[in-house]
């Protein structure tokens, strides 16, 4: 199920200092309180929906990756 409006509010609570993009670090603390999400997760997710290359997900990226 896709919910636009969930994306958008999941998308807002990782993106903890609301400059719209999420970095590794905001992904690690949100995703972290998941005991089994590693670091390494962490690292692999950015990687997977990061498209242009600048180390952080940016709306756009994010709502693609999820869909
Ligand atoms: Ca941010
Ligand atoms: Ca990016």
């Amino acid at each position: 199920m896709r919910d636009k409006e969930a994306t958008e509010r999941n998308f807002k609570e990782l993106d903890s200092d609301n400059d719209g993009y999420i970095t590794a670090a905001e992904l690690k603390a949100n995703l972290q309180k998941n005991p089994k999400v590693s670091a390494e997760n962490v690292a692999k997710i950015v990687q997977l929906a990061d498209e242009n290359g600048d180390k952080r997900i940016d709306y756009k990226e994010y709502a693609k990756y999820l869909g």
